[in-house]
């Protein structure tokens, strides 16, 4: 049976969402122009004043707002409330770039609870369960913020934050924990530690997994579920809009619900800015509903995916967008094609490798280079060299048919590769260099 953590919201008819929507957009539209002199400068540069936005048809009228404005106003040019009233920051490792620092009332911070809770009751969460938060605690949004979301449902939150694989697992078996929380590629980390030391799914008690803060493919997901033996659940989120929750996929796993009674999504084309037909692939865009202290109108999330509004089996009317296949700062263009490191993934999973491979880029003569190095794993393992060139072969051609262009693959032993304890590191581009 599908739970909801507030099904008048989550299942609510679509004129309800819509009016929902246009009532706070107008309230949100009219508090940046009020509080935030920085958004007000580029609505007044645009020609747009408040009473130009009548309702969510109106959007397209506000300028947009980039993570380049979100630099430049560093550390309080965007901030809608006064100091003494927020309660909290978080901020983005800054891995490609100047941080990025959001603020949060306690309200804000309650609606940020509320979203993460209703992911974990779609992930079949209630007070019965033991949920292990094995996010990173701190300035990073994914400890924290799946925590509160624990608070909320009931679960007995288990706050281990990432590391101390050992001691992760022993805690899963010994307080019995139900749901776990963390990346993806820690997720497998964990599940590739259990084997090491003997443990398959049945000896652990966990159901279920929430899993996000990066990209991953379909085929990590099988591997991950047959691994723990769970039903492993997608969220999505960024720091700039509060963190995980602003979507979630329940039970169907067809996509995430995009809270909507908090956030507008739109799909724009990158390089024109245009409004795309929500289905079309292009840039996630977001507009705040209800933030205090960090409101954010028409952020360009720099993630390529594509929402879809068909029924879902679970129940809930809200819009579903598709993984996204990564940031469009991910995406690599090599010898003038584009290739996203999951495309890559995908090819390695399907040739029943483990997610453990590193994608060096790099320019020899004027000519882009790809390296795929992935790990053989411990079952596949052979140091016959006969052997390995022919399965490096047999990738070679698995990614020269998914991408369109060649790539040298090395295959390399088990363990070599590093793994993360939070986001992977998946490219090493020395053409930046
Ligand atoms: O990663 C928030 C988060 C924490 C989400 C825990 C889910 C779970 P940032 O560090 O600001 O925030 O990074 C945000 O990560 O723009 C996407 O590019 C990527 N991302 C987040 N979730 C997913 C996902 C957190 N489920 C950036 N699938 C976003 C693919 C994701 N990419």
């Amino acid at each position: 049976m599908e739970r909801y953590f507030q099904p008048e919201i989550e299942c609510a008819p679509r004129e309800e969402i819509l009016r929902i929507q246009n009532e706070k957009l107008l309230k949100q539209v009219r508090h940046v122009w009020d509080r935030v002199p920085y958004y007000r400068k580029k609505m007044e540069d645009k020609g747009v004043t408040p009473e130009d936005i009548k309702s969510i048809e109106d959007l397209h009228k506000l300028p947009f707002l980039s993570k380049a404005d979100l630099r430049d106003a560093y550390p309080y040019g965007l901030l809608g409330m006064d100091l003494k009233d927020c309660v909290r920051i978080h901020s983005t490792s800054g891995t490609t770039g100047k941080r990025v620092v959001a603020y949060y009332t306690q309200h804000d911070l309650d609606l940020w609870d509320d979203c993460c809770a209703r992911a974990i009751t779609a992930a079949g969460g209630t007070n019965e369960d033991v949920c292990q938060i094995s996010y990173g605690y701190g300035l990073f949004t994914g400890g924290l913020g799946l925590h509160g979301g624990s608070h909320k449902v009931g679960c007995l939150t288990v706050p281990t934050s990432s590391g101390s694989t050992d001691r992760q697992i022993m805690f899963i078996q010994d307080l019995q924990a139900t749901i776990l929380c963390c990346t993806p590629s820690y997720a497998a980390f964990l599940g590739e530690r259990m084997k090491e030391m003997g443990l398959g799914p049945d000896d652990i008690p966990l159901k279920a997994g929430i899993f996000g803060a990066e990209a991953w493919s379909e085929e990590m997901r099988h591997d991950i579920e047959a691994t723990l033996g769970i039903k492993a659940f997608d969220i999505y989120g960024l720091t700039e809009l509060s963190g995980p929750g602003v979507a979630f996929e329940c039970s169907a796993q067809q996509g995430m619900h995009i809270n909507e009674d908090h956030f507008i999504a739109e799909i724009i084309d990158p390089d024109t800015g245009e409004v795309l037909p929500e289905d079309a692939q292009g840039e996630l865009v977001f507009t705040s509903l209800d933030k205090e202290a960090f409101p954010l109108l028409r952020y360009r999330t720099r993630d390529i995916c594509q929402l879809t509004r068909e029924k879902c089996s679970c129940g809930r009317t809200h819009v579903r967008m598709a993984k996204p296949r990564g940031r469009s700062d991910d995406m690599l263009i090599i010898r003038g094609v584009n290739v996203f490191p999951s495309q890559i993934e995908t090819v390695l999973l399907n040739h029943g490798y483990a997610a453990n491979y590193q994608i060096i880029v790099g320019r020899v003569n004027n000519t882009d280079t790809l390296d795929v190095q992935v790990e053989m794993t411990p079952e596949m393992f052979t140091d016959n060299l006969g052997d390995v060139e022919a399965k490096q072969h047999e990738l070679m051609d698995g990614l020269k048919a998914m991408l369109g262009i060649k790539a040298k693959v090395s295959l390399v032993a088990p363990k070599t590769i590093p793994r993360s304890e939070g986001k992977a590191v998946r490219v090493i581009d020395n053409r930046k260099i």
